[in-house]
């Protein structure tokens, strides 16, 4: 053995209970009690929780997006990661025009290889579906890329997908055992209402939000989970943020269907208030936060099981690249920064009784491992899985700063953010990755999974 966790409380999704953790190489091959090897390291986890290390589902590192591209390169995005208690991140490979589902993921994954500090994934974004696309999707799940994802919006941007080659997305991914992730909200709602904000001079923050309500990303979703039905495949929402869309996952859920919705920590911390603020640009992403009525529906969400993931939606960019919207909402990167702070902010949460731990780790770990193909060497702590571990210390105390933050970004919408509780430590694959506020990893170590296909 190389390395014993020792008195420390481990929390998977489903247990709560005292015990040491051995580790050799790269796997947990013992969990015990009083496990003894005098050439072990020996880390100490007393009045500590070992947990799961986090995935990440969605991120947008280096990503060209709104005029420049997303400030966390994939060693500041996945270093980061490894700071937040992330230890496997999913990055979206968007597919260019004309290109092919493995040559977009060996074109991004050429940046990131050398750079990545944990492991990664990619889901491919479709965004150009040819005939000979269709056809790959077969390869690309047995190259490892089990999942892809397809934009409702961003028509100018040349990413949007119309509802036919949505539901062709839909269908092929199912016969191949990939899942499909959707941004839904409705492309055409937004443009007329930001042409009209625009000629009326309403330019500031919050006509970003005015211009994606409510009910312009229900409709999306109510779209998106309609498909899926007709179709009957599975569907994977991302980033919900809405109270209409929640309800309709509710139901469908509630009638069978596989439906899979995913929330980011933004919207449960944040409400569209945060538009109204002088910097109410740094908060601007898509879908915006929504008003509090959407924020408890979230919450509740969570609580019911009617939400399966936590991801971040990770896409930084500076103050000077926000500030080019200033004076024009249309202007600004749509984009948030998070990869830091999700784990930490939801574990917060459960230590002071919102949810259970079990719950955090269920949400933030165990169902997007498995959701996406790569459980159980990914999201528990059992013997043989990778160990990608995260030691909890729910006595400390900690405010976010974006100088106690480790992204390439010089602010933070997290600023000032009171936790109860921090990570102490995370391990990738069995090396000490973060340890008490210091970042201790190494760009090239993190490897590109190979997931599986769903069965
Ligand atoms: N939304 C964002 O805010 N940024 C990146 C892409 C997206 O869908
Ligand atoms: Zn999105
Ligand atoms: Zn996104």
């Amino acid at each position: 053995m190389d390395k014993i966790i020792k008195n420390g409380t481990i929390i998977t999704a489903f247990d709560t209970y005292k015990a040491d953790v051995a580790i050799e190489g790269e796997k947990v091959v013992m969990i015990a009690n009083n496990i003894v090897d005098d050439k072990a390291e020996i880390i100490d986890a007393s009045d500590k929780y070992i947990l799961p290390g986090a995935l990440d589902a969605h991120t947008h590192l280096e990503m060209p997006f709104g005029g420049t591209i997303s400030s966390d390169s994939y060693e500041a995005g996945t270093r980061a990661a490894a700071c937040g208690g992330v230890t496997t991140v999913f990055d979206f490979a968007l597919q260019q025009k004309g290109e092919g589902i493995i040559q977009t993921a060996k074109r991004r994954n050429e940046l990131c290889e050398p750079q990545a500090c944990v492991d990664y994934a990619f889901h491919v974004a479709i965004t150009d579906l040819t005939t000979e696309v269709l056809n790959e999707f077969k390869a690309a799940v047995d190259f490892g890329i089990s999942s892809f994802k397809v934009f409702m919006v961003y028509k100018k941007e040349g990413l949007m997908v119309d509802d036919g080659v949505m539901c062709k997305v839909l269908k092929k991914g199912k016969e191949v055992g990939a899942m499909i992730a959707v941004h839904a909200e409705n492309p055409d709602l937004i443009d007329m209402r930001t042409e009209e904000f625009l000629i009326e001079g309403k330019t500031s923050a919050w006509y970003h939000y005015l211009s994606r309500p409510e009910f312009v990303e229900a409709e999306a979703d109510i779209r998106a989970i309609h498909w899926a039905k007709s179709l009957n495949t599975p569907l994977y929402i991302v980033h919900l943020a809405n109270k209409q869309g929640m309800e309709e996952v509710k139901k469908a859920r509630d009638e069978g269907y596989e439906i899979y919705a995913e929330t980011c920590p933004q919207y449960l911390h944040f409400t569209s208030d945060v538009y109204k603020r002088e910097d109410g640009r740094n908060f601007v992403c898509s879908p915006p936060m929504k008003g509090q009525e959407s924020q408890d529906a979230l919450w509740q969400g969570i609580k019911s099981g009617d939400i399966a993931t936590i991801a971040t939606d990770h896409c930084p960019f500076q103050s000077y690249e926000k500030d080019w919207g200033k004076d024009d909402f249309t202007k600004i990167p749509n984009g948030c920064m998070g990869i830091e702070n999700m784990y930490p902010y939801m574990l917060s949460e459960a230590n002071k009784g919102r949810l259970s731990f079990n719950r955090v780790v269920e949400l933030c770990s165990t169902n997007p491992a498995k959701i996406y193909g790569c459980a159980p060497e990914k999201g528990t702590i059992a013997v043989g899985s990778d160990a990608d571990i995260v030691i909890y210390d729910p006595n400390k105390e900690f405010t976010v700063s974006k100088d106690n933050m480790h992204s390439d970004v010089d602010h933070t919408i997290w600023e000032g953010l009171k936790l109860k509780g921090y990570i102490d430590t995370t391990l990738s694959r069995g090396r000490i990755v973060f340890k008490e506020g210091e970042f201790l990893g190494q760009p090239g170590w993190g490897k590109f999974l190979k997931r599986k296909p769903r069965a």
